[in-house]
């Protein structure tokens, strides 16, 4: 059993920057800590101050690459930032993402740059629930901006990039990712192309590809539209980076002029709200899971005694009635 924490210290100290208690708040987060609910309250008051940008891609895209760049970029404006490098496909933190620690080394001195990997460590519900609350505490922290990298494989990123306020989708020549991007349903989620890897060959083809998925996805929608620019950079050289911190800019302009920066924070706590409920749901069907009730459910069931819907309005009112 681990020994409880004094978590209002550990909130003060977290606020005041110190990087070991930021980093003990989210292995919290990570381990699902029973303390996590006072956590997040001693957070509240002091979040929603961060802009959260998200970054996903490929694998080997140059989504690590281009955070270190924009890392620079805003610490060069003086501001305090925060990254999440989150990996869906690793049940690990550190390991997968060693590459990233390397790629981000020279941030590592660095007292107002916090950098960390998260991953699910196998417990239900995983990012979808652990990253908001991770971002809460980096925002509380005082960062002012927070990029959250995560692979763009398939659902679970899409999810993660829902929670950024711009979120920047990297793409490179030759790697077939206008394909890959669409099938993942990526190209919707993009608020900024980046076409990275401009230095190599067939950065024309890529941006040519984009433009014409982009033509095909494109819906009919009532209410003020951001079409997503194109950026081309070279993250390795930091070249074209300006460009994407342009772009972010007036993406974020946008958001405020329209009223959806509002719009989209409601809809991430939304989420988080549901993510939190969901993995509560999940861990009591747990208990429920190979106990009592749910085999004398089972057994009824395959007895065709009762319907399996029925079986499970009973098993959630038996729920409901534990709590009571
Ligand atoms: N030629 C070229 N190489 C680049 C560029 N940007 C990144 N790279 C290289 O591409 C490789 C992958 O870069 P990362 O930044 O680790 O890519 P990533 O998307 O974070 O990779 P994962 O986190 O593993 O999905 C590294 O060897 C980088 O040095 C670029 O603009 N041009
Ligand atoms: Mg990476």
């Amino acid at each position: 059993m681990p020994r409880s924490v004094d978590v209002a210290d550990l909130v003060h100290r977290a606020q005041a920057g110190q990087p070991r208690a930021v980093a003990r708040l989210i292995s919290m987060v990570e381990d699902a800590s029973p303390q996590l609910r006072e956590v997040a309250e001693a957070l509240a008051p002091h979040t929603g101050r961060a802009q959260v940008i998200g970054l996903t891609g490929a694998p080997g895209v140059g989504k690590s690459t281009s955070t270190s760049a924009l890392v620079s970029a805003f610490r060069s404006q003086g501001k305090r930032v925060g990254v999440l490098a989150v990996d869906p496909s690793s049940p690990f933190s550190g390991g997968a993402l060693l590459g990233d620690r390397v790629r981000m080394q020279e941030h590592a001195t660095d007292e107002a740059v916090f950098i960390r990997s998260m991953a699910t460590r196998g417990h239900l519900g995983g990012l979808a629930w652990a990253t908001p609350q991770a971002l809460r505490v980096l925002d509380a922290a005082g960062c002012d901006v927070v990029l959250i990298e995560t692979v763009g494989v398939g659902q679970s990123e899409v999810e993660v990039v829902q929670l950024a306020d711009t979120t920047l989708v990297l793409l490179a020549p030759g790697m077939g990712d206008g394909i890959q991007a669409a099938k993942a349903g990526i190209l919707e989620v993009a608020d900024v192309f980046v076409i990275n890897k401009a230095d190599r060959d067939g950065a024309d083809a890529t941006e040519r590809d984009l433009k014409y998925m982009i033509s095909l996805g494109r819906r009919e929608r009532s209410g003020p539209m951001w079409r997503p620019p194109i950026v081309r950079t070279v993250a390795s050289r930091g070249e074209g980076l300006d460009d994407v911190v342009g772009a972010i800019e007036q993406h974020r302009t946008w958001l405020v002029d329209h009223g959806e920066l509002e719009q989209r924070r409601r809809r991430r706590a939304e989420a988080e709200i549901e993510a939190i409920s969901v993995e509560r749901l999940r861990t009591k069907l747990g208990y429920v899971h190979g106990g009592e009730a749910l085999d004398r459910l089972a057994k009824q069931v395959v007895a065709g005694q009762i319907d399996p819907y029925t079986a499970a309005d009973q098993l959630i009112e038996g729920l409901h009635a534990e709590e009571a």
